[in-house]
Formats: C-alpha cells, sequence, structure tokens
C-alpha cells in the first residue's frame, strides 16, 4: 500500500486548506505557495500516487481533473486570456506531493513552458 501523503488530509479535512471545490472524486485547494496570481491544485479524493501508478479504474476521477479545471479557470476569470495545467511525475518531473495532482496555473503571462 501506498503511503498516504498531506492532500489526503486535506480531502479529509484533518487539516485545513483553502479548498475551492469538492464532490465525490475529486478535490480542488489553493496552493499554499502560489508561483501565479491564480495556483490551484485539483486532485483525485483517493490515493493515487504518481502518472505510473494509473489504473482503467481510476479514469472517472482523473477526468473529472479536468472538467473542474474548466470551471475553476472560469470561476477565477482567467479562461479567456489563458493558463496552464501541470503535472509532475517523480524526480525528474520536479513531484514533491506523491498523490497526484493537476496544477492549474494562471493570472499573468507564464512563458516558455520548459525551464
Ligand atoms: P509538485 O507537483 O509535487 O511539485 O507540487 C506540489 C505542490 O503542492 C507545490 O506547489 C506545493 O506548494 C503544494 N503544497 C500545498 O499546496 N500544500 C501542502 O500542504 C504541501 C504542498 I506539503
Amino acid at each position: 500500500m501506498a503511503e498516504e501523503t498531506i492532500f489526503s488530509k486535506i480531502v479529509r479535512g484533518e487539516i485545513p486548506a483553502d479548498i475551492l471545490y469538492q464532490d465525490e472524486l475529486v478535490t480542488a485547494f489553493r496552493d499554499i505557495n502560489p508561483r501565479a496570481p491564480s495556483h490551484i491544485l485539483i486532485i483525485p479524493n483517493h490515493l493515487i500516487p504518481t502518472v505510473n501508478d494509473v489504473k482503467p479504474e481510476d479514469e472517472q476521477a482523473l477526468g473529472r481533473l479536468f472538467t473542474v479545471a474548466r470551471q475553476l479557470a472560469a470561476a477565477e476569470g482567467i479562461a479567456e486570456d489563458g493558463y496552464r495545467l501541470i503535472m509532475n511525475c517523480n524526480q525528474h518531473g520536479g513531484q514533491e506531493v506523491y498523490h497526484i495532482h493537476l496544477h492549474l496555473v494562471g493570472g499573468r503571462p507564464l512563458g516558455p513552458m520548459l525551464s
């Protein structure tokens, strides 16, 4: 069994977070260290450590990440100017928290994708 992270505790409401959306499949909350005016993390409620661990039965929750990203981008007022969705995997991808999360980042021009 994979180790839970702090994100499972956020899903269960055991530690505080600025939660913007939650349903039976996913939770969205503001990143604690925002890199842009809008920086939101959208996560499946159940633990999937990395994209390497994704299974067919995860597809409904993972699809929901994008539906919620679209809704939150509109709510943040960044849909028209644009934004970036990022999911990091493992060390070379820069993943720090091993509970997959879609970063929704926007509110300013973000520049080239890779640095
Ligand atoms: P990464 O893709 O695993 O590198 O991103 C992890 C993100 O989780 C990073 O942007 C952190 O600021 C963010 N985060 C958070 O919002 N709240 C937390 O309690 C922790 C990390 I730990």
